[in-house]
């Protein structure tokens, strides 16, 4: 049994890589779209599209209601979710359950199993799976905090119980700050999830973020798809994610692998899911939460263990059995994600809009383009800042990394300020390249980072395309040894590409 049709109820980049995913597997594919995406690549690529409404995703993209409604009109017999948006609603997968189609990720009690980070947390020690010193229940008053945290020692961190991604956390260095420190965490977690439960756990120094990719069918398979390392992150949003970890080996592979199987089954996970681990510099690994959807990340899993995500997710949603054993599954090369946003790093990543207004976009060996903008798409503020993913694929990770290098110096976005340069300084990084990296890395490199010597922008120089070009030209020649060959910088040609392109755009 396979569908015939799919619903996505997604936009961007993840909601053409499912419609490309129908597409290749044969399955009809629905978009659904904001009146501020008419013109959107998913919406285009898809085989019909369906208006659920105004710009703003309340009024849209969170429609769960007229999603499912556009479902049944269509004669889709599953919705993708995608991430973000509808993805970890229980009551979103619920209704679609209810309504005879098949929700394209895990069953609505796993995600509510994992929604609460003290029920996931008991089910992960119920599960043998190893988890940060703490409580499993929310904290009465600050002098039960202070018990606890005499027990392991300070310092120690706070966390919402409904909580992920950071918000009402807070660590606390020592006991005279407990008060105060717990008022404030309190107070962000009843702001941000409408519950003022807060727990309490060691505070691990210096960590790496690991997550282990699971896969498991309605049969009893559940494969780990091994590790991606995403500690380079900011204000816990990622920005480079890689597979594998050069902090893990094959042995500790295996121990997180099937750590993290252990703790999808214990939720009766099936599709597609993530665990969240903490790698501390001793080699230990903590289970944090998992992400019951597909991730943003998820490419750079494919390209290492050849397996295509996406369209497993719709197999094992019809049914399908899963045809691997864990043995065969060994990453292949080195792979590198760099999530390419409407930001601009030299003015605090601030969101940058406007309309695209020229994009040329990298290729050649081992380079994959996840994107949803073209040429004339106007980035707003309504959405999520990623335009794109710009991944990579080479045998080692030295050569991924130069690999990401020279793709991303192809890489030319107009119109809008973008994450581009900020990742080729990156990929320059010395400490980057050694793999010297974890949660608090790219925060306390940030500044050094955004200011390293960088390219002229591209904006200055398609301005000084004239004059630029003939005065490079003249150094270039005064380089040039007798009889031999001008040697050009790497930031010079840059800057010569992207005014080319420029000037003949004009
Ligand atoms: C931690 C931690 C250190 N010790 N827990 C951040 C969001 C949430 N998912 C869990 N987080 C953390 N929990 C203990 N006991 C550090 C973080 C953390 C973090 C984790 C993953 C990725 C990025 C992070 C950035 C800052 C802090």
């Amino acid at each position: 049994m396979s569908f015939s049709k799919v619903l996505v109820a997604n936009r961007g980049e993840i909601a053409l890589r499912i419609v490309r995913a129908c597409r290749e597997m044969g399955i009809g594919s629905v978009a659904v779209f904001s009146d501020a995406d008419a013109r959107a690549p998913h919406v285009r690529e898809a085989d019909e599209a369906v208006n659920i409404g105004p710009p703003p995703s309340a009024e849209s993209y969170l429609r769960g209601e007229k999603i499912i409604d556009a479902a049944r009109r269509a004669g889709a017999q599953a919705i993708h979710p995608g991430y973000g948006f509808l993805s970890e609603r229980e009551w979103f997968a619920r209704a679609v359950r209810d309504a005879g189609l098949v929700f394209i990720g895990p069953p609505a009690e796993a995600i509510a199993a994992m929604g609460s980070k003290t029920a996931a947390r008991q089910l992960a020690i119920g599960a043998n799976v190893p988890v940060v010193p703490g409580t499993t229940s929310a904290l009465k008053d600050s002098a039960e905090a202070r018990a606890i945290a005499n027990e392991f020692g300070y310092p120690v961190l706070l966390k919402a119980a409904a909580g992920g991604g950071g918000k009402g956390m807070r660590v606390v260095r020592a006991a005279s700050d407990m008060d105060s420190s717990l008022d404030s965490a309190r107070r962000e977690a009843k702001n941000a999830f409408g519950d003022d439960a807060v727990y309490v756990e060691k505070y691990i120094v210096g960590p790496r973020h690991v997550e282990i990719q699971v896969l498991g069918d309605q049969h009893g398979t559940m494969l780990s798809l091994n590790e991606r390392e995403c500690s380079v992150q900011r204000r816990h949003q990622k920005m480079i994610e890689e597979a594998p970890s050069v902090a893990v080996n094959a042995e500790l592979r295996r121990a997180m692998g099937e750590t993290a199987v252990r703790a999808a089954r214990a939720a009766g996970y099936v599709n597609a899911g993530t665990c969240e681990f903490l790698l501390d510099r001793d080699g230990k690994f903590y289970f944090l939460e998992m992400n019951t959807r597909l991730q943003v990340e998820h490419p750079v899993t494919e390209l290492v263990t050849g397996i295509d995500l996406v369209q497993w997710q719709i197999r094992v949603a019809a049914g399908e059995k899963l045809p691997f054993r864990q043995e065969e599954i060994v990453p292949r090369g080195w792979a590198i994600e760099c999530r390419i946003t409407s930001e601009d790093p030299a003015n605090g990543f601030l969101p940058s809009t406007g309309r695209i207004s020229y994009l040329h976009v990298p290729s050649g060996p081992g380079v994959r383009w996840d994107g949803g903008i073209e040429s004339g798409s106007e980035v707003g503020l309504f959405y999520d800042p990623m335009l794109a993913k710009l991944i990579v694929h080479a045998p080692t990770r030295d050569t991924a990394i130069a690999r990401m290098h020279r793709a991303l110096l192809e890489l030319t976005i107009e119109g809008v300020e973008s994450s581009r340069d900020f990742h080729l300084r990156v990929m320059e990084d010395a400490e980057f390249k050694a793999g010297a990296i974890e949660i608090q890395w790219l925060e306390r490199r940030l500044d050094s980072i955004v200011h390293a010597p960088a390219p002229a922008s591209t904006a200055k120089a398609a301005a000084l395309v004239g004059a630029l070009i003939a005065d490079r030209d003249r150094r270039a020649l005064r380089q040039t040894p007798i009889g031999g060959v001008a040697r050009v910088e790497s930031t010079q040609r840059d800057e010569w590409l992207q005014a080319g392109r420029i000037e003949g755009l004009r």
